[in-house]
């Protein structure tokens, strides 16, 4: 069947008129995004969207993690790409960013949904309201600040794919045509020979696996609608060439160009609807429901009130996604975006696999990691700490709990814990104040080699001070090139550097009575608990109920947590300090308890 004989059946589409289709060849679409073929208004909206400010302080941003799937309760994986977007989300507000919103949910349609829903002998939509509902309890538990949290089954996010199917199909992106090919129930998608490979099934019979995910392919034949992504393959390689920045880190923008320069077959984007039920009906083809693919990637928009206020926040959006997902996001989904007249996403910030004792983390081999759990014995900002602090984009990290345990107790217990116990100590600072800074003790200089005979700091200490008072600048541009793990190695440096500071001064062996010691001892604990209210302030993104005990018992008002706020050691600066003098907040106890070792946390199979 080709594109014309479709558009005869429906009147929106006989109106745009599609050129014929050649099936899994590519004719140009009429519309092209950015192209030389330029925009056609696609319908008229009751009043124009107010567009993204594109640049500046106040400009907003959609920050998104992958919608889930609502087959199975949430593993330490899914916590990993929510916990990085909030991350990202919360440094924002502590730059003063303009408006942002941090959006997730689950994905409950699809075979895959489908089939779990019969094994577990219940309907999808009870077993989707069951999933979803541990999702949303799971990221709350992990304080993940989410503001919007999408479920596809729900009728505004099925109203958006709709009038988005409507805006491909008028825009003649779509052709009806006969497909057949490897069908990976599990990744949802149609697989290509040279990504699969021979295999057993349980029962010892020959079978097709995928190479990358093991998991076993169906031959499909069926008449699916197609989306002509062949014909973006030059939209998109343009819109990377322009935008080296689009998906981070660099080696998966790499990757992703080097698929674009391999053959970009059309993609299916419908089923029959006797093989699934369980999705979207197609518009005005009912025997055919929406590619699973298409309806989750759309919730991006429909978060944001797609087709009517979506231009406020689109296309300021960075989505936050694993790299088993990479092609959906980086190439199906700017292509589709392309071909329903909208610019594609800003950025895409990609991340690698929390594997468990050096395996695939999988449910027949009983390894996968409970968030619940994980949270239960290492508290919510340890278990966050951790991810972030050992997760790196890049490559696959490898989970085990006497990590998680030395990790926490080495940087989060003792380290900064015990910098504040130390410095906020009784014996050592009785008056409980933010005591002051003596410009005799540590008088500014120009080059602190230069030091001898000038006060009481070494060449050490202007050393220290000036890399504290470089980190948060050092920390954003982490936070802005996806590098969390990063940022938090800078932090946990300086805080052993004032650590070795706090150490080499031993303040507890300075005499009080003597003015001049008094000075010193006064000086050294102002620079720490300088420091500290740097690091708490850092902090907030990452353990922010942790973050907010360490500023609290620094006195530090709720306005004052900003990174404007953050002026360090503003007295040697020659400035006014106004922390100096102030009574400190009251002594909650130790920061954060040591961990104790125990059994590794697993996802009990009862959960669902
Ligand atoms: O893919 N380590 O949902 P999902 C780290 N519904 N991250 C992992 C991981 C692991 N071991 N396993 C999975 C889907 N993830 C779709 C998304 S978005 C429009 C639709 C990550 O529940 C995975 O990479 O299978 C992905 O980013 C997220 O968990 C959701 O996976």
């Amino acid at each position: 069947i080709c594109g014309a004989c479709a558009a005869a059946r429906s009147p929106l589409a006989a109106a745009a008129a599609p050129p014929p289709a050649l099936p899994g060849g590519s004719p140009l679409p009429r519309r092209l995004y950015g192209g030389a073929a330029m925009l056609r208004p696609l319908r008229r909206l009751s009043r124009p969207p107010r567009r993204a400010a594109a640049t500046g302080p106040g400009r907003r941003l959609l920050l998104s993690t992958p919608i889930f799937y609502a087959n199975g309760p949430p593993h330490i994986g899914h916590l990993y790409s929510a916990l990085l977007a909030d991350a990202l989300h919360r440094h924002r507000r502590l730059r003063g960013a303009g408006p942002g919103r941090l959006s997730t949910g689950t994905d409950e349609h699809g075979l895959k949904i489908q089939q779990a829903a019969a094994a577990a002998g219940t309907s999808p939509p009870e077993l989707c309201e069951r999933v979803s509902s541990l999702f949303h309890q799971a990221l709350t538990h992990a304080a993940v600040s989410f503001t919007d949290f999408t479920r596809t089954s729900e009728p505004r996010h099925q109203r958006a794919v709709r009038y988005f199917w409507g805006a491909l199909r008028d825009g003649g992106a779509l052709y009806k045509g006969s497909y057949e090919g490897w069908y990976c129930t599990p990744e949802e998608c149609f697989l290509p020979e040279s990504q699969l490979t021979e295999h057993r099934d349980a029962q010892g019979r020959p079978c097709k696996v995928s190479l990358e995910t093991g998991h076993q392919v169906h031959w499909t034949k069926e008449e699916n609608y197609m989306f002509r992504l062949s014909a973006f393959q030059d939209p998109l390689r343009k819109w990377l060439r322009d935008n080296p920045q689009a998906i981070s880190p660099h080696p998966f923008y790499q990757r992703v160009l080097h698929w674009l320069e391999e053959d970009l077959p059309d993609l299916s984007v419908s089923r029959e609807r006797s093989r699934l039920q369980w999705g979207i009906p197609v518009p005005s083809d009912s025997t055919q429901t929406i590619y699973v693919w298409v309806d989750a990637l759309v919730n991006y928009l429909s978060v944001v009130g797609y087709p009517e206020t979506h231009g406020e926040w689109w296309p300021a959006v960075h989505h936050v996604v694993g790299k088993d997902i990479l092609k959906f996001h980086a190439v199906y989904w700017p292509a589709l975006l392309m071909a329903a007249g909208l610019a594609p996403p800003e950025r895409i910030l990609v991340h690698s696999h929390w594997t468990v004792h050096g395996q695939k983390m999988s449910k027949s081999l009983g390894n996968v990691i409970d968030p619940f759990a994980c949270i239960g014995q290492y508290t919510v900002d340890g278990f966050r700490y951790f991810l972030l602090r050992q997760g790196v984009p890049e490559r696959d990290c490898d989970y085990y709990d006497e990590k998680v345990v030395k990790v926490v107790n080495s940087e989060l217990a003792d380290a900064l814990g015990g910098l504040l116990n130390r410095s906020t100590a009784l014996s050592i600072n009785p008056s409980n104040t933010y005591p002051c800074f003596s410009e005799s003790c540590f008088p500014k200089v120009l080059d602190y080699r230069e030091t001898k005979g000038m006060g009481r700091a070494s060449a050490e200490d202007y050393e220290f001070v000036a890399s504290v008072a470089s980190l948060p600048l050092q920390v954003a541009n982490y936070f802005e090139g996806f590098q969390i793990y990063k940022a938090l190695e800078c932090i946990v440096l300086c805080v052993r550097q004032t650590n070795s500071f706090f150490q080499r001064h031993r303040p507890w062996k300075l005499n009080r009575k003597d003015p001049a010691e008094q000075l010193w001892l006064d000086t050294i604990i102002h620079v720490t608990l300088e420091c500290l209210r740097v690091y708490g302030t850092l902090l907030q993104p990452v353990i922010p109920h942790t973050a907010d005990r360490l500023l609290s018992r620094l006195a530090v008002e709720p306005e004052e947590r900003g990174l404007s706020s953050l002026t360090f050691l503003a007295r040697y600066n020659g400035k006014s300090c106004p922390f100096e003098g102030r009574q400190l907040g009251p002594d909650t106890g130790i920061l954060f308890h040591r961990l104790e070792k125990s059994r590794q946390p697993q996802i009990e199979t009862k959960k669902l």
